[in-house]
């Protein structure tokens, strides 16, 4: 039996801890592309939340702590709905704030490096809507702080161009009351550049696929239900391009890897804010519930198998 790993990485709230959750409901009821020979009996982390999710609740953000801010997961798989060959699959959930540490400090431990080089392929997450997303300083986040005082400002026409906010073609709702204008004492590392750092390690560790071909890489918008309908309808990468540019941009030149976009709800719906969509989702099982967006080239498209992005991570 082949043994491979598929890493799942993003920054904090990025959604990899509840999407590792709601697979486990599919596992269990052989629903989706992959299929699981047995299901392992001692992962108390998955458990508690798809514990979570079925009792109609997100499950909370993954220990801080260096110690046990790591959590894997492993199960045995056939691809293509069963038939294909069987696969060790080893999930290790890292916790978003220890890997921005580690971009951040530019300091990748040995253990980290042996999960990035054992990787047949990986899962990037970013999350649409996080509070925890940091956005870079520009001329709209920046503008109470760059303001001039009166007396240094002089009476130049061209302050207003400075100061007056630039309002995005298509506001985001909640995003944009989320924008507010506050420099942090330390500036936090834009999520964007978080992105970008990671791919550029999947770039430098994942080895080549077994046939040859470049290792798969996942890149899921998560939390895809709480977008505007009209974003949603753009695809991930419009809304990439939109809120990450310079994520976007480096996903149009990925070297050595072969990425594919997708948005996910892990159940079709906001479990927090949207207490119509709560009780529906009590209602009905879990593993009918949740879909991914998958960005074929050209075409979107919508499929009820949230397995989607690890089975293309695997090489499927
Ligand atoms: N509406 C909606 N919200 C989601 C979805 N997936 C995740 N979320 C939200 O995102 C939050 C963070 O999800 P987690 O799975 O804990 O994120 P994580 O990447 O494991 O975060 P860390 O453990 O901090 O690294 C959840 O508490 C939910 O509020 C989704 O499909 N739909
Ligand atoms: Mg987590």
């Amino acid at each position: 039996m082949t043994r491979r790993s598929i890493v799942l990485l993003g920054g904090p709230d990025s959604g990899k801890t509840n999407y590792v959750g709601r697979l486990w409901p599919s596992f269990k009821k052989r629903k989706g592309v992959l299929r699981a020979e047995r299901l392992p009996d001692n992962i108390a982390y998955v458990d508690g939340a798809v514990e979570h999710l079925m009792q109609g609740n997100f499950a909370p953000r993954s220990d801080r702590n260096l110690e046990v801010g790591r959590a894997d997961f492993s199960i045995s798989v056939r691809g293509a709905n069963g038939e294909g060959a069987l696969t060790e699959l080893m999930v290790p959930d890292i916790s978003g704030e220890l890997w921005t540490r580690t971009v951040a400090t530019s300091e990748i431990s040995q253990e980290w490096l042996d999960v990035l080089n054992e990787a047949a392929g990986a899962v990037v997450f970013v999350r649409a809507l996080s509070d925890q997303n940091v956005k870079p300083l520009d001329w709209v986040t920046a503008r109470n702080i760059l303001r001039l005082d009166d007396d240094d400002a002089g009476a130049g026409a061209g302050d207003d161009a400075v100061t007056e906010p630039v309002e995005p073609e298509h506001p985001l709702p909640a995003e944009a009351a989320q924008d507010t204008i506050s420099l942090p004492s330390e500036p936090d590392l834009p999520t964007q550049v978080l992105l970008c750092e990671l791919l550029r390690y999947l770039d430098l560790c994942l080895a080549d696929r077994a046939d040859g071909g470049r290792p798969h890489v996942a890149v899921v918008v998560a939390a895809y239900d709480l977008l505007d309908p009209q974003i949603r309808a753009g695809g991930p990468m419009v809304y990439l391009r939109r809120e990450f540019p310079l994520f976007a941009g480096r996903l149009a030149d990925t070297g050595r890897l072969d990425v594919k976009l997708f948005g996910l709800s892990v159940v079709g719906g906001d479990l927090e804010d949207d207490d119509e969509f709560r009780s529906q989702f009590l209602e009905r099982d879990i593993t009918e519930q949740g879909w991914v967006v998958v960005e074929d080239g050209d075409r979107l498209r919508t499929d009820e198998d949230v397995m989607l992005p690890i089975a293309w991570a695997l090489g499927d």
